[in-house]
């Protein structure tokens, strides 16, 4: 699902060019049986028109069959660090990132693009040496799609969210696509800061670092966010967007402590 509203623009200069924009008001994907589709629609369709970032004047639901083999990942570990603003987020972040090989430019060229007023419906990729954006589209950036949980599994990390009191389908829906998105070799690391105004917790992700949320990465009200995929150098381009938009996934519930 996707949901957006149309921008007329408000500046005689902008005017003059004519050029309208689309402003990403939410998004939302995942892999169910046949049977649980009609509850799913009409859940997106309530989270399109009720989305804290403003009513949408368009609202697009495609369902797809899945022909494809279905590759299976193990779901991230998740841990919440503490923080206590954003100040202290980036801090982290740098701290961490610079420890897996990633460049303090490429970190850099990160914070810009997640606390950036214009927030994109997908993902931006950035080398993680020269910190350049390799996404070939970058207004609309890279949207992860085809991912889903296996049914015991979503049971199991339900009770376990529920222990933490975190059990909600925000962060289940972004662990399942921190997963998919960590499974994928040439990805280094994941960033991301949502960009609904009074959700404040954000997360870094990757192999080596499990999920790990970051409470207070912005303060609330701000309309920024986005996600940052770190990339090898050498990394197929082509290939990763298509991994990552059209390979089916089913996560399933690995961790090992109790
Ligand atoms: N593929 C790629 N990028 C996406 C996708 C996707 N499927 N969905 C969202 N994004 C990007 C896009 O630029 C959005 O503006 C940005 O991420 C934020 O999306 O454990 O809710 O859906 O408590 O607002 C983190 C949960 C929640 C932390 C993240 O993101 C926790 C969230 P949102
Ligand atoms: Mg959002």
């Amino acid at each position: 699902m996707r949901a957006s509203k149309e921008i007329v623009p408000q500046t005689v200069n902008d005017s003059r060019r004519k050029k309208r924009h689309e402003l990403h008001i939410s998004g939302a994907e995942g892999i169910y049986d046949c049977p649980a589709i009609t509850s799913k629609l009409s859940e997106y369709f309530t989270r399109a028109l009720h989305h804290p970032r403003g009513r949408p004047d368009k609202i697009v639901i495609t369902i797809e069959q899945i022909k494809e083999q279905i590759l299976r990942v193990p779901l991230l570990p998740l841990a919440t660090t503490e923080c206590g603003s954003p100040a202290q987020a980036r801090e982290m972040l740098l701290s961490a990132l610079l420890t897996v090989g990633i460049t303090r430019k490429a970190v850099n060229n990160c914070l810009k693009i997640i606390s950036s007023a214009d927030a994109r419906r997908g993902a931006s990729l950035i080398s993680m040496k020269s910190g350049r954006r390799l996404e070939p589209d970058r207004q609309r950036g890279v949207r992860v799609s085809r991912m889903g949980i296996e049914k015991t599994s979503e049971r199991r990390l339900g009770r376990r969210l529920s222990a933490l009191n975190i059990n909600t389908s925000t962060v289940k829906e972004a662990l399942i696509l921190a997963s998919k998105v960590a499974f994928y070799p040439d990805i280094i690391a994941e960033v991301c800061i949502s960009d609904d105004p009074d959700y404040t917790t954000g997360y870094l992700a990757g192999r080596q670092f499990g999920y790990r949320r970051i409470p207070n990465i912005k303060v609330p009200g701000d309309m920024h966010g986005g996600r940052v995929f770190f990339i090898k150098d050498t990394t197929n381009i082509k290939a990763l967007i298509g991994y990552l938009e059209k390979q089916p996934v089913m996560a399933f519930f690995s961790w090992s402590q109790p």
